[in-house]
């Protein structure tokens, strides 16, 4: 045991999110300042940052232009209703946003987090086919493994068993799922987009016979899932499912939370697969995680035939946050998209996708190492649990890895990293020469 540290806070109050609380507090990580690729812990460790914070940090840590701009925010306008009211930096950051997205896609909805945009969405998936008199379309499609956030919307049509179980099982009725994509015989080491699978879209064919199209709001998946570990779609799969969508009258909500602002070496998963969705919800990126924001992307029909349908002088969507383009939140989103722009991040990313995938699929025949799967600047390995063990390998070797300095993410035997655009390829090496180190001295 180190001396007790005056500076150490008491823990007993924090109920920590997605968090061994008890495990934890017994031994506790803190990170107390960061500076582009890095951390420092709280005993002064430097800890490479190998996902980004959370999957959000894309430009780097502490960004002096986004500080600044948060700073100056503060001082100027803390604080502005956008409810019958509005503020320029609201607009501005919805052009900027806006600007980012494909084509026709830039009406923008602002929220706080990546939760608020999920439900922000199946809302206006809903108030949408009401405004053209099918109400009758309220039921969602999600897919298994999907992780769409926390909200009872959210949980609703994810996909993630753990996430729902202790929550009811009603949750958000009128809910179904596709299957998911991942098949270990069929695509197990793929690099980039697996060739197996894209049939697997078809199952909403059957979901639409069962429920009739007439009655289903929309689809909802993530383009490239994330939480669950990283799951690339087949090729054609994304194709399929929007051409179904198309046909059958439903949206198609892409949940690029984590894919959009670069993830993938462009500014959305939809231009880097070449599929235009109805909805995109995004979130993360989009301020560089330094003030929380949220958005959803909407298709201007869509925004246009709400909007047009409600009532002269009235309101036409019953919905929106007291925070929705907080001041704060804003400046940090067009400073941290200008930023985006001027260093060329999103093409930074695009160049080292190539040796990124070389060098995490150069822990093909580590020890324990089941899958390898990536695209753009995000993977995940994939560990054989140990025996009656199941997630104990994953979280040692988060363990391993940050005692040797590199901060990864394990979501039980999976780990996965998604480290922010400005990674130099010497510190790729690190990441995965650590993870490689650790590897050979996990059980
Ligand atoms: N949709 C997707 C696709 C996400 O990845 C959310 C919605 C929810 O966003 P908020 O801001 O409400 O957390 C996310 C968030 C992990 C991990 O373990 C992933 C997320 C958040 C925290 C941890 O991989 N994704
Ligand atoms: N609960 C109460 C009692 C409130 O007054 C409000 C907002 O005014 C909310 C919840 C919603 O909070 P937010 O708009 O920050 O989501």
């Amino acid at each position: 045991m180190t001396t007790p540290d005056a500076t150490a806070p008491a823990l007993d109050a924090l109920w920590m999110p997605f968090t061994a609380n008890r495990q934890f507090k017994a031994a506790p990580r803190l990170l107390v300042r960061a500076h582009g690729m890095y951390y420092t812990a709280q005993d002064g460790a430097r800890v490479l940052d190998a996902v980004a914070g959370l999957w959000c940090v894309n430009a780097g840590h502490c960004r002096e232009e986004i500080a600044a701009a948060i700073a100056r925010q503060s001082r100027e306008l803390d604080f502005a209703p956008t409810f019958q009211m509005g503020h320029p930096l609201a607009f501005q950051a919805a052009q900027r946003v806006a600007a980012l997205m494909p084509a026709g896609i830039d009406r923008i909805f602002f929220t706080n987090s990546g939760s608020e945009s999920v439900d922000t969405a199946l809302k206006i998936a809903l108030a949408y086919h009401r405004a053209r008199g099918e109400g009758h379309r309220h039921r969602f499609i999600g897919r298994e493994r999907g992780y769409h956030g926390v909200g009872l919307g959210g949980i609703s049509v994810g996909g993630i068993g753990s996430n729902r179980k202790a929550f009811g099982s009603n949750l958000m009725p009128g809910v179904d799922h596709l299957p998911h994509t991942y098949d270990h015989a069929q695509m197990a080491f793929s690099r980039g987009q697996p060739r197996w699978g894209a049939h697997l879209a078809d199952v909403l064919e059957r979901l639409l016979a069962l429920h009739d199209a007439s009655n289903i709001a929309g689809v909802i998946v993530e383009p490239v899932a994330g939480s669950t570990g990283v799951l690339v779609p087949p090729v054609g799969y994304l194709e399929r499912l929007r051409e179904l969508c198309t046909r059958h009258g439903l949206l198609l909500i892409f949940d690029e939370v984590i894919t959009a602002f670069g993830r993938l070496g462009t500014a959305t998963a939809s231009a880097c697969f070449g599929v235009r969705p109805d909805l995109i919800t995004l979130a993360k990126g989009i301020s560089n995680a330094a003030v929380p924001m949220g958005a959803v992307a909407v298709d201007r029909a869509i925004h246009d035939t709400v909007v047009g349908a409600g009532p002269d002088g009235g309101i036409e969507l019953y919905h929106g946050y007291t925070y929705s383009a907080h001041p704060l939140a804003a400046a940090a989103a067009i400073a941290t998209l200008e930023l985006y722009e001027r260093e060329q991040l999103f093409a930074r990313a695009a160049t080292l996708a190539a040796p990124f995938e070389t060098a995490v699929h150069a822990l093909r025949g580590a020890p324990h190492v089941r899958d390898i799967r990536n695209i753009g600047l995000m993977a995940a390995v994939e560990l054989e649990p140990r025996g009656g063990e199941a997630g104990r390998r994953g979280y040692e070797t988060f363990l391993g890895c940050l005692e040797r300095g590199v901060l990864v993410r394990c979501t039980g035997d999976t780990l996965a990293f998604s480290p922010p655009l400005i990674v130099e390829p010497a510190q790729i090496a690190v990441i995965f020469d650590t993870v490689a180190a650790t590897l050979r001295s996990v059980r």
